[in-house]
């Protein structure tokens, strides 16, 4: 757990104002909220080689091994819970918008919270990317958002998880520049999220949408209480997936999406 270094990024204006960087955590997630409570400001990034209990969704565990970059955020923005979503659609989209101006690849969205990019032209997209928005209120406006963005850059991903997940190395075929992607990462976060506090989510979720994987598809979504079965049809203005089903259409919060390819 030993702490390596703390910088900041000179152009970042919130985002990366303090940066705290560890070799090896448990999860950045929990070093952050432990921070958060501390008091830190709007903005301070956690950032960890390898992490021990990467976290996922519903419990689940994120692979963090050398070579990946490993981050949380801080942030404290005058939001209600319901409009957390919204953070994640931000993240997506810093991730995305860096690691396609660095290596000109396609990025796409799956709701709500992959960023997928394809091993070869005209496959099928893999997930490069996990974001995870932990949320803390006392029941009135949110306290403070812990955001997580868990990028494969350049480790290798297990056996098991090869079939959806991929990293940037493995379509390269060499390692990439971890700084420098990461630099990218956090000025395009500071971009989105700034725009967000002036703007409001208008122009983000426009841009999120455009690189959706799974609008229009026919889709299946494993909900914690049910599966639902339809077209997805919009992603409305709080982040929820609107899907046509034969009972008409449903508004869906969270879930696990697989894309049904029509026969
Ligand atoms: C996510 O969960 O995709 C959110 C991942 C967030 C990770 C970051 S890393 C920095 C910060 N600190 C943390 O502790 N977490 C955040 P979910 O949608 O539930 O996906 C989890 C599933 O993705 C797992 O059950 C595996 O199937 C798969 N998976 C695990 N590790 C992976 C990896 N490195 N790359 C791609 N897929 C992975």
């Amino acid at each position: 757990m030993e702490r390596v270094a703390r910088s900041s990024f000179r152009t970042s204006r919130i985002i990366g104002r303090k940066v705290f960087s560890y070799l090896r955590v448990t999860s950045t997630q929990d070093k952050a909220r432990k921070f958060a409570q501390k008091g830190l400001p709007d903005g301070t990034v956690i950032i960890a080689e390898t992490q021990t209990q990467g976290k996922g969704r519903l419990g689940r565990r994120w692979v963090s091994p050398r070579g990946g970059i490993w981050l949380s955020i801080i942030l404290r923005p005058e939001i209600a819970p319901m409009e957390a979503p919204k953070i994640t659609m931000i993240g997506s989209l810093a991730v995305a918008k860096a690691i396609a101006e660095l290596t000109r690849m396609e990025v796409k969205f799956k709701w709500p919270n992959d960023v997928l990019i394809r091993p070869i032209a005209g496959g099928g997209f893999k997930k490069v990317c996990g974001v995870l928005t932990e949320m803390v209120s006392g029941g009135g406006p949110v306290n403070y958002i812990i955001i997580g963005l868990g990028i494969n850059v350049n480790n290798r991903i297990p056996a098991t998880l090869r079939a959806k997940s991929i990293s940037l190395k493995d379509v390269i075929g060499r390692n990439l520049p971890k700084q420098k992607l990461l630099r990218k990462v956090l000025e395009k976060f500071d971009k989105y999220y700034s725009d967000f506090g002036k703007q409001g989510v208008g122009r983000i979720l426009k841009e999120y949408k455009g690189m959706s994987a799974v609008l229009g598809k026919e889709v299946n979504i494993e909900c914690p209480d049910k599966i639902i079965e339809g077209k997805a049809l919009d992603i409305d203005e709080y982040g929820a997936l609107i899907v046509q089903t034969d009972d008409g259409r449903k508004r869906v919060i969270a879930g696990d999406v697989t894309i049904v390819s029509k026969i």
